[in-house]
């Protein structure tokens, strides 16, 4: 077996107080970011949302695969087509097929039926899965871990627009098959997520809710 050639790590190690005080400040500015339902229509330069795709491609992934596929929007009118769709789904979810139970869940959030932010904003990101690849002789390549590397790489890409001081809004309709319909892509593909990425409007507002303390969500043994 030949393995890759092998380069110097390239690690940056900051001094101790120099490395607490800049995660202080990453989880200060993480622990703000706020998932956004009310967007603003002023338009993102494209060149925001590419660095920012970039960003989500250098997540570690199963055998460096990188099995992703990012498909941004900005067309209003494939834009439209996609909240027509997402809406169609959205509508059996709520009146039945989410369950009482999941209903129950998301009560508090007020959710519904109607996705308006899927036009107003100015750019969606479909996240595809690829859950197999094709090699360059055209043969099936099996994908390791894929959904694993994919919320990945979307947690990477949801952070980087955060620093970019843009909102998102994580949208799963559910079944999301007509992404592949309108974004032109192939059966080895699945989506994900469908990421709202814009500025808030003006006014917006968030529920009140909280994230669980570290003694909830962390044990040290
Ligand atoms: N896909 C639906 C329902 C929904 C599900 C979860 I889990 C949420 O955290 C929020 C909404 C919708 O987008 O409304």
């Amino acid at each position: 077996m030949s393995g890759h050639a092998t380069i110097p790590l390239a690690f940056e190690a900051p001094a101790p107080e120099e490395s607490r005080a800049r995660l202080d400040a990453f989880v200060a500015h993480l622990r703000r970011r706020r998932t956004v339902r009310d967007f603003s229509p002023e338009p993102v330069a494209r060149e925001i949302i590419e660095q920012a795709i970039l960003a989500a491609g250098s997540a570690p992934s199963g055998a460096n695969q990188q099995p992703w596929t990012f498909v941004a929007i900005s067309d209003q009118s494939v834009k439209a087509r996609i909240r027509v769709a997402a809406e169609e789904e959205e509508k059996a979810f709520y009146s039945g097929r989410a369950g009482e139970e999941w209903l129950e869940a998301l009560g508090p959030l007020g959710t519904d039926w109607e996705k308006p932010f899927l036009e107003t904003a100015p750019w969606l990101i479909a996240i595809f899965m690829q859950r197999w690849g094709v090699s360059p002789q055209g043969k099936r390549q099996k994908h390791y871990y894929a959904l694993e590397s994919v919320g990945i790489a979307v947690g990477f890409l949801i952070a980087a627009l955060h620093e970019a001081g843009l909102a998102t809004l994580t949208h799963t309709p559910s079944p999301m098959g007509f992404l592949n319909e309108i974004c032109g892509r192939p059966d080895n593909e699945k989506a994900i997520v469908l990421l709202v990425v814009g500025k808030p409007a003006d006014g917006c507002r968030v529920p009140d809710i909280a994230k669980k303390p570290l003694d909830e969500i962390a044990s040290f043994i």
